[in-house]
């Protein structure tokens, strides 16, 4: 049924000009979109062609950045942010399609340790440093999230709660994070315990982003500057100008719970930058 209404929506929108169906993105960057989504409806999803990753809109809004629960300093001041509207993956990028830029741009294969963190293309690729993420998502029309961006996303409509599911499984109750995603050891849900999981193996939060929490770190645009929540504008922050790591968001499944917390914030020494538990996952601008 919605592989036919995919089909007609593409034709729809192959026949006709860009602004009588996208009023949003160029619909010859599209494969097919819900028909029956209205303009700026939180949860609208498109696949994206180069790439062919589905994406869900993510509606403009504005919420609390950072956390003061727990005594999380990297996470300090809360501060007000606002954003536009922009289309996430829903699912981190996978080997499967990172493979597909290294045949059509003719880049650097992957180093051989990613396969054994991430088997089949199903799982998401690792083994990238954040140059290559950037160089991906050039290549895709897209570009990473920002920081605030990524957070903003993954609270997935929540306010002031701890991780992309709510308060549920601190303390030490590791069993309740488990349902949730893929982190160190495993039990229950998270089966994984020395590689990471398919992409989607785990609950979408509340804007239909699978593995948020978990699985792989996440690389953003933003360089990291622990002075930067003090300084950030309200509107659209965009991150430092200048720094010395990026920030990578998320927790991992060579990670403890604690970095699954939605508002923690790692940042990698260069050294570290290329390994079996980082990945990403792009955005794109509402046109
Ligand atoms: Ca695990
Ligand atoms: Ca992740």
């Amino acid at each position: 049924m919605w592989k036919l209404v995919g089909l007609l929506v593409w034709i729809i929108l192959v026949g006709c000009s860009q602004d009588q169906t996208s009023p949003e993105i160029s619909a010859s960057k599209i494969v097919a979109s819900d028909e029956d989504a209205v303009s700026q409806q939180p949860n609208k999803k498109i696949t994206w062609k180069t790439d062919g990753a589905k994406m869900v809109l993510i509606p403009a809004g504005s919420f609390e950045m950072g956390d003061h629960l727990d005594g999380l300093k990297v996470a300090l001041p809360v501060h007000t942010v606002e954003l536009d509207a922009f289309y996430m993956d829903i699912y981190e990028v996978t080997m499967g399609q990172y493979k597909k830029f290294i045949k059509q741009k003719g880049v650097a294969f992957l180093p051989p340790f990613a396969k054994e963190a991430s088997p089949t293309d199903k799982h998401p690729v690792v083994g990238i440093k954040w140059e290559d993420a950037v160089a991906y998502a050039e290549w895709a029309g897209k570009r990473l999230p920002t920081e605030a961006e990524w957070e903003y996303a993954a609270r997935g409509g929540l306010v002031g709660k701890r991780f992309p599911w709510g308060d549920e499984g601190l303390e030490g109750n590791s069993a309740i994070p488990r349902e949730y995603a893929n982190f160190e050891g495993k039990g229950g849900k998270d089966k994984w315990k020395t590689t990471t999981a398919p992409a989607g193996s785990f609950s979408a939060n509340g804007y239909g982003l699978y593995d948020m929490a978990g699985n792989v770190f996440e690389w953003v645009a933003d360089w990291y500057d622990p002075k930067y929540y003090s300084q950030s504008p309200k509107r659209t922050p965009k991150g430092p100008k200048q720094g010395q790591t990026r920030v990578l968001r998320g927790g991992s499944w060579n990670n403890g719970s604690s970095y699954l917390r939605v508002a923690d914030r790692d940042h990698p020494p260069p050294i570290n930058r290329k390994n079996t538990f980082v990945g990403f996952r792009c955005v794109t601008d509402i046109k």
